[in-house]
């Protein structure tokens, strides 16, 4: 283990890495990719011949995550049940689910010293996973998304945990927000007046969805709730979304969370923390192959109540959004993964420029879900 890579600041690492058996010779690990959350690393061992072999390594977090073994038992039980699926319907197992590689012992994950729970899982190859995307591949993820909701249809919701409660409230958040904003921890509230008038103008909206829930015009199902475009893995030969990544909010929820958070993220041509907003534009095209994607997936699955508040799954998956960056921002930034000092303030911003969009698109958003909503 002496001549291993693993980068300065993570010593942790090695202790983890010493918990697995690798079939090669153990080269290293790296930080890998773009979430905000999860402590990432692709590990790569590589064989006397042929090619490295790869593996995610992953760190969970425990400002996000109270409880991560229930968390991991959601896990098991879901990609255990996907597993069964693609198999019955002629796919790869290997491919198209995620997968665990058990410690030394036998386990499915490792606590550290400290307390963290890691898991191993092999690197999905032969894949690209995008921040922004193409019509065509956005569409691609959106059947993606909309088939993994199908193929859960039957998993039975009550054996999972709830790994956030009230992750999304949209009502508690706003809650959240207040309180934040309240004790203004950092005293930051004096400098982000703008956004602060911005959430409580729409103070409304944030029950829209929830009371719809409690009028029992939307079904709660088991739904992934984190529907970013880079929570999903695309084929590089098919350019077909091959697996939903990100497992880990995966429990009862809205379907038109799923379809809402994907826009949110996907619909647009900016980064999540772009600081020049005129460059933040919701794209009516965008969101129109998503929805051609989405009910494709869906496979007739969705309600016709589903379908009409799929405009408003974008909205309040967006506004929520923001206030989660805004409210993390007054707390002292201590949820979302930071890389420079104002990034969530950046973060909300483009979130709530994004919600003016589609409020002054709303018509224009409801017209394509009908086109396709037959
Ligand atoms: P977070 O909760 O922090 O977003 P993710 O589970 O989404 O963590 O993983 C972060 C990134 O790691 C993903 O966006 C993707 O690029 C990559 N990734 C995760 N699991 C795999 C996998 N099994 N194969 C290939 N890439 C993966
Ligand atoms: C987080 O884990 P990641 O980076 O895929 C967050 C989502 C937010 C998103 C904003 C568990 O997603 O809810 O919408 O950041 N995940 C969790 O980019 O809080
Ligand atoms: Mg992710």
């Amino acid at each position: 283990m002496s001549q291993l890579y693993v980068p300065a600041n993570d010593p942790i690492v090695l202790e983890v890495l010493s918990a697995y058996d690798f079939p090669a010779t153990l080269m290293g690990a790296v930080r890998y990719g773009q979430g905000h959350i999860n402590d990432t690393f692709c590990v790569i061992c590589q064989p006397q011949e042929g090619d490295a072999v790869r593996y995610i390594l992953q760190g969970l977090s425990s400002a996000a995550f109270p409880h991560p073994e229930e968390l991991m038992e959601n896990f098991i039980g879901i990609t255990s049940y996907l597993r069964e699926k693609v198999i019955a319907q002629g796919g790869d197992p290997l491919r198209e689910t995620l997968s665990l590689v058990n410690t030394r012992d036998g386990k499915p994950f490792y606590t550290d010293s400290n307390g963290k729970v890691w898991r191993l899982t092999p690197f999905i190859e032969n894949t690209d996973c995008f921040q922004s995307a193409t019509p065509e591949l956005f569409e691609a993820s959106a059947r993606a998304f909309g088939r993994f909701q199908y193929m859960l249809q039957g998993y039975p919701a009550e054996t999972l945990h709830e790994t956030i409660v009230n992750f999304h409230n949209t009502e508690d958040r706003f809650n959240k927000f207040l309180n934040a904003l309240m004790v203004d921890k950092h005293d930051r509230a004096k400098d982000v007046q703008d956004e602060v008038h911005f959430v409580l103008d729409r103070k409304a909206d944030c029950s829209v969805a929830l009371q719809a829930l409690r009028d029992g015009v939307l079904p709660l199902r088991v739904t992934h709730n984190d529907t970013k475009l880079n929570n999903i893995l695309i084929d590089r030969d098919t350019h077909e979304g091959i697996c939903v990544i990100d497992l880990d909010t995966t429990m009862p929820g809205l379907s038109i969370n799923d379809f809402g958070d994907s826009i949110r993220f996907g619909a647009n041509h900016s980064r999540e923390d772009e600081k020049d907003l005129s460059k933040v534009n919701f794209d009516i095209e965008l969101y129109e192959a998503y929805t051609r994607g989405f009910i494709q997936g869906a496979n007739g699955g969705l309600t016709e109540n589903e379908l009409k508040y799929l405009p408003w799954g974008a909205r309040l998956m967006t506004l929520e959004c923001g206030i989660r960056f805004l409210t993390d921002y007054l707390d002292g930034d201590h949820y979302f993964r930071i890389h420079y000092p104002e990034q969530n303030l950046d973060r909300c911003r483009t979130q709530f420029k994004l919600v003016r969009d589609m409020e002054e698109q709303w018509d224009a958003m409801a017209a394509v879900i009908e086109k396709y909503a037959k």
